[in-house]
Order: structure tokens, then sequence, then C-alpha cells
């Protein structure tokens, strides 16, 4: 593969259908508007950037069922959701009902969007250039890394989050599905389920994923994790070894000889709430700023990037001031992982 490309591909995810909260579909735009395409050109890429609002034609309703504004069941139109594109705000469009199947939560919103980022991740990795993928919630990552396996069928993952996301349809309590992307890359039981199953195949071997900062995950998860032998240094591991240590041993175990290409999954909550306070789902006892930087400096380092998601940035929660901290952390990742400060 093209070590090091020097073209970067931004797929911009305004999604929040795998969890309850709204407010995270707006990261992408306020991580754009913070100036990101200039600073990675600033740092040599050549930086695509399709603003074109998407999912626009996704027939399922983003707005709860249990919503006030939401419009009745049936033969209904709305304009799109939340998202704050520009233009095609009067398209009216068909909703359909999307019931939850078994636990799960809007399970044909985020496998059609789901399906749609694959698609978007596998062109721009087809090229030779490197997918950048700024979420939207973590289910996005079903999307992400099926679109990368596609180019890069030896790819390995580095999942650096607070949770495991590895709950399958069966066990998770949630019903939330940025709670369970890894199992359905996996194959897990469960997974094989309409409607991902008409288009998400497994694409993914317990031993080429490898987890940092991990400190809440649920029981059945850890049941998961240890049955699959599936590596995870949890911030346990993280205090015991130090960051560099770390980082050293997760590659070891899924990039041995530093030669497969990587795709890094960052989920923002893996930071301390210090850091990023403006998350879903923060869990305190993170990763220092320094240690969230230097696991993406060290991945850069490798050259053997190729596809990264930064996610779970939610502009919507608490005051201005933890917002720009988390936006400007959200960038700043995204620039280290493009190498800003390799020397
Ligand atoms: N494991 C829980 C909580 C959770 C997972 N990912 C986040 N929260 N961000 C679940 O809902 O599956
Ligand atoms: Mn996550
Ligand atoms: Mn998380």
């Amino acid at each position: 593969f093209l070590k090091g490309a020097p073209t970067v591909g931004i797929v911009g995810c305004p999604f929040s259908g795998g969890q309850g909260r709204t407010g995270v579909d707006l990261a992408p735009n306020k991580l754009i508007s913070a100036g990101l395409v200039d600073q990675l050109s600033a740092l040599g890429w050549e930086v695509h950037y399709n603003s074109q609002q998407k999912y626009i034609d996704i027939p399922y309703n983003p707005i709860p069922a249990s919503s006030p504004a939401a419009p009745s069941e049936g033969t209904e139109t709305f304009n799109g959701g939340s998202t704050s594109g520009s233009g095609s705000a009067d398209k009216k469009i068909q909703r359909l009902p999307d019931e939850d199947i078994g636990k799960m939560k809007k399970p044909r919103l985020v496998s059609a969007v789901n399906q749609k980022v694959a698609q978007e991740v596998e062109e721009i990795a087809q090229k030779g250039w490197l997918p950048l993928t700024l979420g939207g919630d973590h289910s996005l990552a079903m999307g992400t890394v099926s679109g990368t396996k596609a180019k890069y069928p030896d790819a390995c993952l580095i999942w650096v989050d607070a949770h495991a996301d590895i709950n399958t349809p069966l066990s998770t309590d949630s019903g939330n599905l940025h709670g369970c992307p890894v199992s359905f890359l996996l194959g897990l039981e469960g997974t094989d389920v309409s409607p991902f199953s008409e288009w998400l195949k497994p694409c993914l071997k317990p031993e080429e994923i490898v987890y940092i900062g991990l400190r809440d995950v649920d029981g059945p998860e850890k049941e998961i994790l240890k049955k699959h032998g599936i590596k995870a240094f949890s911030m346990h591991h993280v205090d015991k070894y130090g960051i560099g240590k770390v980082v050293e041993m997760a590659l070891d175990h899924v990039n041995p000889d530093r030669s497969k290409p990587i795709h890094l999954s960052y989920d923002v909550d893996a930071l301390d709430p210090i850091v990023a306070p403006s998350t879903g789902t923060p869990v305190r006892g993170g990763l220092t700023f320094r240690e969230g930087h230097y696991i993406t400096e060290a991945l850069a380092e490798t050259g053997c990037l190729v596809s990264v998601d930064i996610m779970e940035v939610n502009p919507a929660l608490l005051d201005p001031s933890s917002v720009e901290k988390t936006v400007a952390a959200g960038c700043s990742l995204a620039r280290a992982s493009l190498g800003e400060t390799l020397l």
C-alpha cells in the first residue's frame, strides 16, 4: 500500500442515530469550521472535502418517535433532519418507520447510513487517498472499517475508546448501536441480521483489533473479549506500563512487522473528560492530552496509517468553553494522526 498517502479525503458524517443524544451530528461542520481543512493543507496534505449534505434521501425518520416534534407514522414527510448543510432543506422525502429490531434501536437508519459511509470510504481509499472520517457517533465505524477493509483486506484496527463497543444485538442493554460496531465487523452471534446482513460482511478477525483506553466495559462485553482472545489495553495498563509501552505492545500484537495497513478509530471519550468534555458518554479517569496524542503520533510515525476516524464529539453538550476544548482536541488528534508532530 501507499505508505504516507499525500492526499486526504475528509468524510463528514453528520449522524447521531447510533445513540440517544442529538448534537453529535453537528461535529463534522464544527471541526471543519474550526479550520481543519487549512490545518491539514498546512501540513502538506492535499485535502478533499465533499461538504454535500448526505443521508437526505434515506427514508427513515431521524426524529425519535417519542419526540413531540416527530411527524405521525407512515407517509409523512420531513426535511432531512438536523444537519446544517446547505441547499436541500426544502427537499421533502418520504418517511418510513424504523421500529426496533430485537433490542436494536434505529437499525434501518444505522444500516443505510453505514452502507453509504462504507462506499464513500472505500472510494477514497481506492484512489490511494487516506479517508479521514468525522463522526457522528461511533456506530459509523461499521461503515468506515468495512470501507477500509474493502481496499486493504489485511488492515488491522486500533480502537481508542473508553468503551469496547463490542456488544452484540443480543448482549446490548441500551440497544444503542454505537455500542455494537465491533461485533458486526467481527460477525459475532446475532449480527447476521437484516438489514445489516444485506451489505455488511464480517471483515475483521479477532487478532486484527486492539483496544487502548478502555475503562467502561459491560459484563457481557468482557466475556466476548475473553472468549475471542481480543487484546485490550485498559487505563490500568496505561498506568502500569506508560502510554509508550502500551502503543508498542498494541502494535506488536496487530502489526508485528509494522508492514500492515492500520485503521485508527478514535472515540474522543477515550480522552479524560477534562480534555474532551463535550461527548455523549464521558467516563472519568481517561487519557491525558499528551497520552491521547502520543497514540496518534506513534501511529503516524509507522507510516502505515491508511484510514482515521474521529468520533463522538458532541458540540451541543455543556458550555461554549467545553465545546471549544473538545473540538480543538478533535482537530489536533486529526492533525497529529496526519503527521503534524513528526520532525
Ligand atoms: N456499553 C454501553 C455504553 C456505551 C458504549 N459506547 C458508548 N457507551 N459510548 C452500550 O450502550 O453498549
Ligand atoms: Mn466508541
Ligand atoms: Mn466511547
